[in-house]
């Protein structure tokens, strides 16, 4: 699993910092803000590896936000390195690769199937939509068919996790 405590802890001071601004200094300047650990846990911030061009994967994007996650975009040219360092097979790749809560989501996983995957904690890299199947969230259009999330650990297992039918 790789560990992503550093990027939540920093989005979370920054938060602050803004929100502190925003209300016109408030607090005074060395208040400290206690975040309770538990909230920042249960609704960790996604950052998402993907190529500039990739429109399917700002579509994924605004789904994620739209289900209530931060979201950090990152374009890169290669997605290669990303996703031999997170552990992707080969066989499972997509368009984007994603980093939360220690865990990597590759390709169109619905949000509800990572949240799934945050509150139960397998004992797995991360999970995967092989491809892009038309009518996983980014991928909507006509003739949706049903489709699989498969789950990945670093020693080669690989297991469904979920069958998708979004007809
Ligand atoms: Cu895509």
């Amino acid at each position: 699993m790789i560990k992503h405590a550093t990027f939540t802890a920093a989005f979370l001071l920054i938060s602050v910092a803004a929100c502190a601004e925003a209300e016109g200094g408030a607090l005074a300047e060395n208040t400290v803000v206690e975040v309770p650990v538990s909230a920042a846990q249960s609704m960790p911030n996604i950052l998402v590896y993907k190529t500039p061009s990739c429109g399917c994967c700002n579509g994924w994007i605004e789904h994620l936000r739209a289900a209530g996650f931060g979201v950090e975009g990152r374009n890169l040219r290669d997605l290669m390195s990303i996703k031999r360092d997170a552990g992707v097979p080969v066989g499972l790749s997509s368009c984007h690769t994603a980093l939360v809560g220690g865990y990597v989501v590759e390709g169109h996983v619905p949000v509800e199937q990572v949240k799934r995957m945050l509150a139960e904690q397998p004992d797995i890299s991360g999970i995967a939509v092989p491809g892009m199947p038309t009518g996983s969230p980014g991928m909507e259009g006509p003739n949706a068919k049903p489709y699989q999330v498969i789950s990945f650990d670093d020693s080669g297992n690989a297991r469904v996790y979920a069958e998708i039918d979004p007809r």
